[in-house]
């Protein structure tokens, strides 16, 4: 058997009930192939970044031990998208669900389809308090410990959901 790394995903949405979007997609990672679902953070409700004339968001965070190389779980990913029915509006608008690919055990990965850690993440509460809540102390490749990446960041705005 190949061995497994963690892998930590992204969960957000802000259409199509997003607290049961985000939830339903925590089952389809659970459901993966050579994959288990080791960590689930809160829920957190939060307002968008971007446009403003847009639902409020629902975004969490997994870690899971999986087997898959980088671009079959990216592509597992895209079909769970799919498979809920993603739809996306407009650039940086609503959307049903997202599932983002943060990190991949301690590799650095650029390829035209898979940039990891994810560009974008040190600025994101919304990725970093979620992060910090399931492995506080993690160093993100490149960027810091992820303490203090949130620390940088404001975070006041993240409702968690229950
Ligand atoms: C492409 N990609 O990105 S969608 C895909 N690296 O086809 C992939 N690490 O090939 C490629 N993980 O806009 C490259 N895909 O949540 C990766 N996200 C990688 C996955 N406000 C990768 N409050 C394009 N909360 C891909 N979200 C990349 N505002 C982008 C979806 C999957 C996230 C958003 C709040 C949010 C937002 C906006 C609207 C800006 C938000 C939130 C897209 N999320």
């Amino acid at each position: 058997m190949r061995s497994s790394l963690p892998a930590w995903v992204a969960v957000g949405s802000n259409i199509g009930g997003p607290v049961t979007q985000v939830r339903q997609a925590m089952a389809a990672l659970e459901a993966l192939p050579e994959t288990r679902l080791e960590a689930c953070s809160s829920l957190y409700r939060n307002p968008p970044m971007g446009p403003q004339d847009q639902p409020d968001f629902v975004n969490a965070v997994v870690r899971l031990r999986t087997s898959l190389e980088p671009l079959a779980l990216l592509d597992a990913l895209q079909a769970i998208e799919r498979a809920q029915g993603r739809v996306r509006h407009r650039r940086w608008g609503e959307r049903t669900l997202d599932l983002d690919l943060v990190l991949y055990g301690e590799q650095r990965i650029d390829h035209p389809r898979l940039v990891v850690p994810h560009p974008g993440i040190g600025e994101r509460a919304f990725v970093l308090r979620p992060l910090q809540e399931i492995d506080p102390g993690l160093d993100v490749p490149g960027q810091g410990v992820v303490d203090a990446l949130l620390a940088r960041v404001d975070d006041a705005a993240l409702q968690r959901v229950n």
